[in-house]
C-alpha cells in the first residue's frame, strides 16, 4: 500500500479550488478584470514549492489508517491541505514585503512582478479569507468544522505573534547584536514556523478522522514543535549556507539584521575582534559587509556546528517518536515520515 500521496493526486485538486473560489467572487458579480487577478494571485502564489505542509494532512491519515485513502477522503485531506498552503502563501507575499526579499520560488517575489507592488498586500489578504471561504464551501457540516476553523484562526494568530518578533528584533536602523539570544530565538522561530508548518497539518487531520482527543493533540505538540524549530534552524542555516538557485530565493537574513540561528551561533562563539567585525557588518544592505559576515561564519565553523545540531535533534525526535502512546490511534509512523521529509534537507 502506498504510504504517501502523490505530487500529482495532490494537485489535481487545485484547480477546483480555484474554481470554487472563484465562483465566490463571481456571486458578487466582481469585473472580469478583478476576477483574473484573483486568479492569478492564487495560482502565482499557492503551487509551486515544495508542498511539505499541504501533503502532510493526508499522508498523515495515510499512517493512521494504514489503508488507502476513499476518492472522498483523498479529496478532502487534499482539499485541507491546500488551505495550508493558502495559509503559507497569504504568509510568504507578505514576509517577502517585510523582509524586503527578491525572489521566491525561482521568480522574483510576488510584490515584485509587473503591475503588482503593493497590491500584493491586499493579495495577501485575499489568500487568507481564501481559507475560510472552501472551509466553509466544503466542510459546514463535518463535525469538525468549527474546530477547522478556529484552529486556522488561532495558528494564523501565532505566527503573527511570531512575525511580530521576528521584526521588532530586527530593527533596520538599530543595529545591536546584544538583543539577540537564544531564547528570543526559539520563541521567534516556534511561533512564525512550527505551529502553521508542524502542528497544523497533523492537528487538522486528526480532527478530520475524528481522532483529535486532547491527548493524541498535545503528543502531536510535544514532537512537532521541536521539529519545526529544526526546520527553521535549517532555513536560517540555507539562508546563508544554501545554494540561491537551488533553494529558490536569494538569503537576505544577514542585511536585514534578522536574529537568526547563525548569528546567535556567532555570537556564542566568537572571539572580542570577531564580535567587533560582526558588530561593523552586520545588518547592512551591503554586499561587501554581508560577504564579511559570511566569511567569518566559516571561520567560525557554524558549518558543522549546525550537522552536530542536526544530528542533535533528530536523535531527541526519534526518542521522541519511539515513546508515542498509540492507544488513542495516534500513529509514531505519522511523525517518523514528517522528520524523513526534512531531514538534511537542502532546500
Ligand atoms: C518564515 O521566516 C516565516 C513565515 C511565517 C513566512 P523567513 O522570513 O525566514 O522565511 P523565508 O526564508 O522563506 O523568507
Ligand atoms: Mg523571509
Ligand atoms: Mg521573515
Ligand atoms: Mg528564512
Amino acid at each position: 500500500m502506498a504510504t504517501k500521496t502523490s505530487r500529482a493526486d495532490f494537485e489535481a485538486v487545485w484547480p477546483a479550488l480555484v474554481q470554487d473560489l472563484s465562483e465566490a467572487a463571481q456571486k458578487y458579480n466582481v469585473p472580469p478584470n478583478a476576477l483574473e487577478w484573483f486568479q492569478k494571485s492564487l495560482n502565482a502564489n499557492t503551487p509551486g514549492g515544495k508542498l511539505n505542509r499541504g501533503l502532510s494532512v493526508p499522508d498523515t491519515a495515510l499512517q493512521i489508517l494504514k489503508r488507502p485513502l476513499t476518492p472522498e477522503e483523498q479529496r478532502d485531506l487534499s482539499t485541507l491541505g491546500w488551505l495550508i498552503e493558502l495559509l503559507q502563501a497569504f504568509f510568504l507575499v507578505s514576509d517577502d514585503i517585510m523582509d524586503s526579499s527578491v525572489t521566491r520560488r525561482g521568480q522574483p517575489c510576488w510584490y515584485r512582478q509587473p503591475k503588482v507592488g503593493m497590491i500584493a498586500i491586499n493579495d495577501a489578504f485575499m489568500l487568507e479569507s481564501a481559507i475560510y471561504l472552501i472551509l466553509k464551501k466544503h466542510f459546514r457540516s463535518h463535525p469538525a468544522y468549527i474546530d477547522f476553523v478556529e484552529m486556522f484562526h488561532e495558528v494564523t494568530w501565532q505566527t503573527e505573534l511570531g512575525q511580530l518578533c521576528d521584526l521588532i528584533t530586527a530593527p533596520e536602523d538599530d543595529v545591536n547584536l546584544n538583543n539577540f539570544d537564544m531564547n528570543k530565538y526559539s520563541f521567534i522561530v516556534i511561533y512564525k514556523t512550527a505551529y502553521y508548518s508542524f502542528y497544523l497539518p497533523v492537528a487538522l487531520s486528526l480532527m478530520y478522522l475524528q481522532l483529535a482527543t486532547p491527548n493524541n493533540l498535545k503528543q502531536s505538540e510535544n514532537i512537532l514543535i521541536p521539529m519545526g524549530e529544526y526546520f527553521q534552524i535549517q532555513d536560517d542555516y540555507l539562508d546563508a549556507f544554501g545554494d540561491p538557485s537551488f533553494i529558490g530565493k536569494i538569503g537576505t537574513d544577514i542585511k536585514d539584521n534578522k536574529c537568526g540561528w547563525l548569528i546567535n551561533q556567532a555570537l556564542l562563539v566568537c572571539t572580542p575582534e570577531q564580535r567587533k567585525l560582526l558588530d561593523e557588518n552586520y545588518g547592512q544592505k551591503d554586499d561587501a559587509k554581508e560577504a564579511k559576515v559570511k566569511a567569518l561564519y566559516n571561520e567560525l565553523k557554524l558549518e558543522s556546528r549546525y550537522e552536530a545540531y542536526e544530528e542533535k535533534r533528530v536523535g531527541e525526535l526519534r526518542q521522541m517518536i519511539g515513546n508515542v502512546d498509540e492507544s488513542e490511534g495516534l500513529r509514531k509512523e505519522v511523525f517518523e515520515s514528517f522528520l524523513a521529509k526534512i531531514y538534511k534537507r537542502n532546500k
